[in-house]
């Protein structure tokens, strides 16, 4: 009865629902049943929230995660996670939600538990919505002296007024090749790497499509390392990771889209750079305000041996074979552990700003 009650959300309306199930079940397996009793919550692809009983034991499968409809599903699930507004028992202790993309990843359902007055795992609003939105994001890198690729954000109306000047300015300042990408979206689509004027342009083109505002950035010749922060106001790093794609490095689709990448970890770097990546993952955590868990990504520069800070993820894959929890498995720290910390993480989280004083 002592336990803690964990409201696991999962699936969601976004590419990424299936990623998200299998998420999810991985995390349902891996907990501690003597600690915890989880509460499922299921978005459906359509965005219906159904909410199930308490569970005790893991679900057998992925196909008995993705709950049946009860007659109001949303409605059900709306009123357990306010319950406490009206007076009532929600009997829920933390959230943890496992979403992907719009609805999730941007600060949206924070807002919601945070309206809820529910403690939730993870990245609180303001950075899970700068975490989504490249061009805030390098602009707190930036304000906290972070170095980073040289980049050029625009809109759609600027696109329409200002295409040549724009174009002049990416030419000069980035060059070809370069990468183009929607601002706002947390996987791939939308993104493509231009050689010339001409395929630049059918580029920005492209990820108008899927977001308003639009990057440029410069391509950087450069390895990838990331590194896993867990904590709240005193975060660790793990040690560093790297990515190498089997094929030509400068592949995009190699990479990203047919995932022929391969993890090495721990990433063979020297002691030194291990450091600094650690300590500048740190700082990247802080520039975003993050809470919880990030994993901070970087480029080190082959011409120069310089780092550069490419972006962090407040909602990094997360399965036991994932970069993150493989990260921290590799610096001591088991994915059931992980799931401790990130649960006493929220809580303390959440304590510390009940205790604020609000209005006067
Ligand atoms: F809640 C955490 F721990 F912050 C958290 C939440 C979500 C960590 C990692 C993720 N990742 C995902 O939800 C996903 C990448 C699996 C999207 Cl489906």
């Amino acid at each position: 009865a002592n336990k803690v009650t964990v409201g696991l959300v999962y699936g969601g309306k976004s590419g990424e629902h299936e990623v998200s199930l299998q998420t999810g079940f991985a995390v349902m397996n891996a907990f501690d049943y003597e600690k915890y009793e989880i509460v499922p919550f299921y978005i459906t692809l359509r965005g219906e929230w159904r909410m199930g009983s308490v569970l005790h034991r893991p679900m057998n499968s992925l196909d008995e995660m993705k709950l049946e409809s009860a007659s109001d599903g949303t409605a059900e699930a709306a009123g357990a996670m306010f319950a406490s507004l009206s007076g009532r028992e929600s009997g829920i202790d933390v959230m943890f939600p496992l979403l992907h993309g719009t609805f999730g990843e941007d600060g949206t359902v924070q807002g919601l538990f945070e309206m809820a007055g529910l403690p939730y795992v993870g990245a609180g609003v303001l950075s899970s919505a700068a975490g989504m939105d490249k061009d805030v994001m390098k602009k707190l890198f930036a304000a906290a002296g972070l170095e980073q690729g040289e980049y050029i954000a625009f809109n759609e109306r600027d696109w329409q007024t200002n295409r040549h000047e724009l174009l002049q300015e990416a030419e000069n300042r980035l060059g070809y090749p370069c990468f183009v990408k929607p601002a706002n979206l947390g996987s791939s689509v939308g993104i493509s790497k231009a050689e010339d004027q001409e395929a630049l342009i059918d580029a920005v083109e492209l990820a108008l499509r899927y977001d308003r505002k639009v990057l440029i950035e410069t391509f950087i010749d450069g390895r990838e390392l990331e590194v896993g922060v867990l904590g709240n106001d005193e975060p660790q790093a793990s040690i560093p990771g790297e990515i190498v794609s089997s094929g030509d490095y400068y592949d995009y689709n190699a990479k990203y889209i047919d995932g022929k990448s391969e993890m090495m970890i721990p990433a063979p770097v020297d002691p030194d750079l291990a450091d600094s990546l650690r300590e500048l993952a740190v700082r990247a955590f802080r520039a975003v305000e993050g809470s919880g868990l990030c994993r901070a990504d970087f480029f080190v520069r082959r011409s120069d041996n310089k780092i550069l800070i490419n972006e962090v993820n407040t909602m990094p894959g997360f399965t036991p074979f994932s970069m993150y929890p493989l990260l921290w498995r590799e610096t001591g720290m088991s994915y059931q552990a992980l799931l401790d910390r990130l649960i006493e993480l929220a809580l303390e989280r959440h304590e510390a700003r009940t205790n604020l004083q609000y209005g006067r």
